[in-house]
């Protein structure tokens, strides 16, 4: 369940950040009903070991041996600092982003429901119409023209958008079996981790993985930004996206090379949720052995104080040279709990028994 104070957050987010989304609220009143369900095969995810891995890992997993790195970056945004030499001890972790064919399956077995199906409780919110309470979820729509447009106005509410419309009621996820799942909120990738019986990242083991064995390097790759290496975006953010990497939104998993661990997509494509709770830097992380901020009420963004936030790493195809730019392992986001959006999405970690 939704806790009240972080529904609050939620609506705060939606009410003071970003009037048109009401207004285009007010007018969707009449939208189709999605079907609820949608069959996407029924791969394996879960079981059988990982030759590759020293058979320590399940399937389509990367074992990542103990190591110390730091964590961070000076040379980037003031979040991203101080640089904090900390140690992360061995886990497995998800090789790809979790994909539509994979929540699938889950939904089928659980008949788990996600945030954005959910509508928004009478008793929480006796202030706002049925009508203003249904399901729904942000989602990124690139302004007409080249006017200048208020920061975040490019995200609207959008009632009927989940991860089976990742886009609106009029989207679907057909022929994107293996895409990652997007629109999911904090809550529903923990609650996909405890039925997989794995974890999220702490943020630690997430950008130690991303790094993947560089030490220092702006990219998972290097120091030099290529449209080649990642899913983002190229052009002028919000406006023109030339797709010089061929993909205008979210790419399949795995189309551009993995980073030194055979990890794919850790730059760009989709950001990741993390375990940890968002602060504006590292400050106590340095020594640390696995450091993770497990407590909401650390949780601290400048520009929203009071909103406990995770923090999601990666960046995403939303990210552009002029704007973000955060497809680089030591970049880091805030995003409140309860909100899904169109370029949100997550992996898994486990540690095995025998490690
Ligand atoms: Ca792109
Ligand atoms: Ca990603």
């Amino acid at each position: 369940m939704m806790k009240t104070k972080t529904k609050k957050i939620f609506l705060a987010c939606l009410l003071g950040g970003l009037t048109a989304i009401f207004l285009l609220h007010q007018g969707l009143a009449l939208f189709n009903k999605p079907p609820r369900s949608q069959s996407l095969g029924n791969r394996e995810t879960k079981v059988t070991v990982n030759a590759q891995s020293g058979d320590r890992c399940p399937q389509n997993m990367t074992w990542i041996e103990s190591g110390t790195f730091q964590m961070g970056s000076e040379k980037h945004y003031r979040e991203e600092g101080s640089v904090a030499k900390v140690k992360v001890t061995g886990f497995c972790i998800d090789r790809y982003e979790i994909t539509n064919t994979q929540f699938a399956r889950f939904v089928e077995e659980t008949g788990y429901t996600t945030i954005a199906e959910r509508p928004l409780s009478a008793k929480d919110f006796p202030n706002l119409s049925e009508e203003q309470r249904s399901p729904g979820s942000l989602v990124f729509i690139a302004p007409k023209g080249k006017h200048p447009v208020r920061e975040l106005s490019w995200w609207h509410w959008m009632p009927g958008a989940d991860w089976q419309h990742p886009t609106g009621p009029d989207s679907n996820i057909e022929g994107k079996e293996d895409y990652p799942v997007v629109q999911i909120a904090y809550e529903d990738a923990l609650a996909y981790a405890k039925w997989a019986g794995k974890s999220l990242p702490t943020e630690a083991q997430w950008e130690f993985a991303a790094r993947g064995g560089l030490e220092g390097k702006d990219f998972t790759w290097g120091d030099t930004y290529s449209a080649k290496k990642a899913n983002t975006w190229q052009g002028l953010f919000p406006y023109q996206n030339t797709e010089e990497d061929g993909y205008l939104s979210t790419a399949p998993i795995g189309s551009f090379a993995p980073n030194g661990y055979g990890l794919y997509d850790m730059a760009g494509n989709v950001w990741e949720w993390t375990q940890d709770w968002y602060r504006a830097g590292h400050e106590g992380k340095a020594r640390q052995v696995n450091p993770i901020v497990s407590n909401p009420e650390d949780s601290f963004d400048p520009r929203e104080p009071g909103a406990a936030k995770h923090v999601i790493k990666g960046g995403s195809y939303l990210c552009a040279q002029n704007y973000c730019s955060r497809y680089r392992p030591s970049a880091r986001e805030a995003q409140a709990p309860d909100t899904g959006t169109s370029h949100i999405g997550f992996r898994l970690v486990i540690i095995p028994a025998n490690s």
